[in-house]
């Protein structure tokens, strides 16, 4: 049978449920992913040489990482010439591009050092979203930046963030959709702190300073990203889930929920049901924490799953900002974009073909072992046939097909870069 011909066969098994496989295949089709550039070169970046600091970490040393700008975005075009469907690239401010002998520092950092970022973004139809770089720099080496108690420090991290704003203000210009700036601090302690509220008072009034700035709002969405620990950060965090939520539905900017930044048991797929009752838009890191924040690349998993449904049976398509946010240095990093890319979809397309409308009323009837055999069936139902034709629809190859094109590309590029 051929790919089109199994998914008629599942279309039918589908149909039977009263899932619209057709419509599903449409709404997959328009989600935007946006994919994060620093899976390329383990986070590092263009503008320094030193280590990754902040309490994040990549573990591995698989050859062939990106070491330049044209390397990384020739990776990223690799990636997403195999995965169906039109995204989104996540900047990170540290993948400013200079001129040879040019240099700005974090705060000086000026649009036209992403100049070329937004050329590549038009030679291929994708638009960015973008991140203040708050670590991984000689002014944040105690991990301390907007909540420094050093004036000096802080003044620096807020002049760091409004640039940023600027350069996304430039960049959703030149794309003409608007771009999320996620901002997200390391700041925290190691061991028991002996004032938990001054830094989150200094944090509070730097970001009151930053969106002081007049920037336009329906270019620029701002998000402000929650965590509960980083590593030698185990004891207090400035910016917790409580900080982080309440600033930002006090100032009309956008909660972002990294699902590796709770604590274990915690699941984030869970909270977006009530985030969407509060908010107009909601902002999604998607990783993978393996026992801790440890941003393993996203699975087809249970959680995974859970997550794409609350987006998809609330109706939250174009209310929640999905990113990826993962950095496995141990293994090929361009399979690691497009497994991952792929299993969001996968998960979305999983959603979308779930009969919603149906299961809801089984739940709201009081109908549950009704309601648990039916979510039990679906599992197996022939949801890679699918898959598959979305895939093949979309020019990009179904199955494990495109593991051949990474292989060949790993063996005529990547391990040439040693
Ligand atoms: C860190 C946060 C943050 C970073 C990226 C690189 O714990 O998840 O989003 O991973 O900004
Ligand atoms: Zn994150």
């Amino acid at each position: 049978m051929t790919v089109a011909e199994r998914f008629e066969a599942a279309k039918e098994q589908y149909g039977a449920l009263g899932v619209n496989v057709d419509e599903a295949l449409e709404t997959l089709k328009r989600i935007p992913i946006s994919m994060h550039c620093w899976q390329g070169d383990d986070v590092i970046g263009f503008d320094h040489d030193g280590p990754l600091t902040g309490g994040i970490q990549t573990t591995g040393n698989y050859p062939g990482k990106a070491r330049t700008p044209d390397e990384l975005m020739a990776d990223i075009e690799k990636a997403f010439s195999l995965i169906p469907g039109k995204h989104k690239v996540n900047l990170h401010a540290c993948y400013a591009i200079f001129e040879e002998g040019e240099h700005a520092d974090r705060d000086k950092l000026e649009p036209k050092h992403f100049a070329k970022w937004a050329e590549f973004g038009k030679k291929n139809g994708v638009a960015f979203d973008f991140n203040p770089t708050c670590f991984s720099h000689p002014m944040a080496e105690d991990s301390l930046t907007l909540s420094s108690p050093n004036e000096k420090v802080r003044k620096f991290w807020v002049d760091h963030c409004i640039a940023c704003i600027k350069i996304s203000e430039y960049l959703a210009t030149e794309q003409g959709c608007p771009c999320a700036m996620n901002i997200w601090i390391p700041d925290g302690m190691k061991d028991v702190p002996a004032d938990r509220l001054g830094p989150r008072a200094r944090f509070k009034q730097s970001l009151d300073e930053i969106l002081a700035v007049p920037y336009d709002k329906e270019k620029v969405l701002v998000c402000l990203e929650s965590k509960v620990f980083g590593i030698g950060m185990e004891s207090y965090t400035v910016g917790s889930s409580e900080f982080t939520i309440n600033y930002a539905a006090r100032n009309g900017i956008i909660s972002l929920m990294d699902n590796g930044h709770y604590h274990p048991t915690e699941v984030v797929s869970d909270k977006i049901p009530s985030m969407l009752l509060f908010n107009d838009k909601i902002a999604l890191h998607v990783t993978r924490g393996v026992r801790w924040d440890s941003d393993h690349v996203v699975l087809l998993d249970d959680e995974t799953k859970e997550i794409a449904k609350e987006i998809v049976r609330n109706d939250a398509v174009d209310r929640v900002l999905l990113a990826l946010d993962y950095f496995d240095a141990s293994i090929n990093r361009i399979a690691a974009w497009v497994v991952g890319m792929r299993n969001m979809q996968k998960a979305l397309l999983y959603a979308l073909l779930s009969p919603n409308k149906k299961l809801k009323e089984l739940q709201d009837q009081g109908r549950f072992t009704e309601l648990m055999m039916q979510q039990e069936e679906l599992k197996t139902y022939p949801f890679g046939d699918v898959w598959n034709y979305f895939c093949e629809i979309n020019n990009v190859p179904a199955g494990e097909k495109w593991f051949e094109t990474v292989k060949e590309y790993e063996e005529n590029v990547l391990l040439k870069r040693n």
